[in-house]
């Protein structure tokens, strides 16, 4: 169980607010398939990522990084109850998508470096504290239900 001070929870939530869910979670996948090229490989059906300018305007991308980001929003709206929110979640993606767990730590980092490039000197070290730990709950609650 987490415990997260009501600071902390502030943070979060106030940050959250003024995140641009489509932008933000775009630029993050890109930025996971451009930094960390074998994550490419679930992706095979999305089309042409043979280059960063590739990926980037590759609509599929876009969406698929909207709707992963719009789920991160849902842990936000449960943060006393992440890893049951999740844990479907965790089973397709161990399940029938089989991901390596350790991909979502990799894409928790790259959102930090998204929302410190959107914010700046807002992303205060509290907030991305806050965040850190955040990402850090959520990739522990995808990862929850693999065997
Ligand atoms: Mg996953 C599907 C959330 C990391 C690969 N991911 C999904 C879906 C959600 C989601 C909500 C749609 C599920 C559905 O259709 O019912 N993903 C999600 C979160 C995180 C994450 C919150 C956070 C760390 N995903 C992640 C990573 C990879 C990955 C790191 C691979 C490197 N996700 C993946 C794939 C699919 C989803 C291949 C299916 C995409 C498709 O074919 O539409």
């Amino acid at each position: 169980m987490v415990n997260w001070t009501a600071e902390e929870k502030q943070l979060i939530t106030g940050l959250w607010g003024k995140v641009n869910v489509a932008e933000c979670g775009a630029e993050a996948l890109a930025r996971l398939l451009i930094v960390y090229p074998w994550t490419q490989r679930f992706f095979a059906s999305f089309g042409n990522l043979s280059s960063a300018t590739a990926v980037t305007g590759n609509p599929m991308v876009r969406a698929h990084g909207k709707k992963v980001l719009t789920s991160f929003g849902e842990a936000i709206k449960n943060l006393d109850g992440i890893k049951k929110c999740f844990a479907p979640l965790s089973k397709l993606h161990c399940d029938k998508l089989h991901v390596d767990p350790e991909n979502f730590r990799l894409l928790g980092d790259i959102l930090i470096v998204v929302l410190a490039g959107h914010f700046g000197k807002d992303f205060t070290p509290e907030c991305q504290a806050a965040w850190q730990k955040l990402v850090g709950v959520v990739a522990h609650a995808l990862a929850h239900e693999y065997h």
